[in-house]
């Protein structure tokens, strides 16, 4: 079979996925309230891999509609380490995984609720796996579930789930009216920049990738690096927008390519750091709302549009698997679910 097909296809697809995520959100608005409304003192999202960084773009995004205390963990650290995560008070517990079945996050959230620290609301592709029959609410997009082991169009899914949420904890209802909006702006965004995205997938002369974002962007930015590193076998790595001077910019060349994934309110400062990056040699790309290679132009407020982010990156590192030699819908030393015997 031709390499990358499932894959091609799921990122292609996921406008219908994240329309499917915002249903099922709405569907059931009224229990998502009532559990989003609980008060406990945080409210903790946890995954493993792509869903741990979903979880770190999730939290940030809560906190910062809702003034909540909200964090994520990796599900390893809320099992093995749970001290260091969980407070004397209630917490809301939020598992986010595309499968239901990672050993360390059901097992996580097994551990959360025998020791009664709170409620569990369920982020996932699979209601007939283990996590959505452990929590006492769950999200569902069956429309997110895919063939392919790295995640695409499911992450995407999770993460317009995720974003809705925070909106119907804040209750801001037209902030979560207008993600409707969203579908036709990735549809427009993959047809207007899949050309641009397999040039610079075809790039052969790059061979290292910093992905930049801050705030609800650093977890995103996460995703796309291990993208790179799941799909392209490449070096990648994520930092915070300003960090990057802090140490980490002595590593570009002329072969590194640094990915900005650009906020509207921090354009300044966050364009200032990738000036200075193509001053010294490296390669970049811009992606923002109206002031980058890849400009989403969507008109979609900056909270709820997170996710136009993620296509033409998932097209990148796609492009540059099959450069390469590689098939995307298979990577190296992967598979779909990690399992372990605890
Ligand atoms: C978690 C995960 C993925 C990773 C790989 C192995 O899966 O670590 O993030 O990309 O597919 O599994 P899940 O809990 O989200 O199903």
């Amino acid at each position: 079979m031709e390499p990358g097909l499932y894959t091609k296809n799921e990122i292609l697809s996921q406008p219908e996925a994240w329309a499917d995520a915002l249903d099922q959100v709405e569907h059931r608005k009224a229990p998502l309230r009532k559990i989003l409304d609980g008060d406990t003192q945080q409210v903790l999202f946890t995954g493993c891999g792509s869903t741990y960084y979903l979880a770190l773009a999730a939290a940030s995004l809560f906190q910062e509609m809702t003034g909540r205390i909200a964090r994520a963990v990796p599900a390893s650290v809320l099992l093995l380490d749970s001290r260091s995560v969980l407070t004397s008070g209630k917490s809301m517990l939020v598992a986010i995984s595309r499968s239901g079945s990672t050993t360390e996050t059901v097992r996580a959230v097994e551990h959360f609720k025998a020791h009664s620290r709170g409620e569990v609301l369920a982020i996932t592709n699979y209601a007939d796996q283990p996590l959505a029959g452990l929590a006492d609410e769950a999200v569902i997009i069956e429309k997110g579930q895919e063939q392919s082991v790295a995640q695409t169009r499911s992450f995407a899914s999770m993460y317009v789930a995720s974003t809705a949420l925070a909106m119907l904890a804040a209750g801001r209802e037209e902030s979560r009216a207008s993600m409707y909006l969203l579908p036709r702006a990735g549809e427009m965004l993959l047809a207007q920049y899949h050309p641009l995205a397999r040039e610079v997938g075809r790039n052969r002369t790059i061979d290292s990738f910093f992905f930049l974002g801050s705030a609800t962007r650093y977890g995103l930015a996460s995703e796309a690096s291990l993208k790179m590193k799941e799909m392209t076998l490449s070096n990648s790595e994520p930092f915070h927008f300003l960090e990057f001077r802090h140490g980490p910019m002595s590593m570009i060349d002329d072969h590194t390519l640094v990915v900005g994934l650009l906020s509207e309110k921090n354009d300044r400062h966050e364009r200032a750091v990738l000036d200075e990056m193509r001053e010294k040699g490296a390669q970049t790309l811009e992606l923002s709302e109206s002031r980058g290679e890849v400009s989403f132009n969507s008109g979609i407020a900056e909270e709820v549009r997170g996710v136009l982010y993620l296509p033409v990156l998932q097209l990148l590192a796609f492009y540059r698997s099959l450069e390469k030699g590689l098939n995307p819908d298979c990577p190296k030393n992967l598979a779909a679910v990690v399992k372990l015997s605890f």
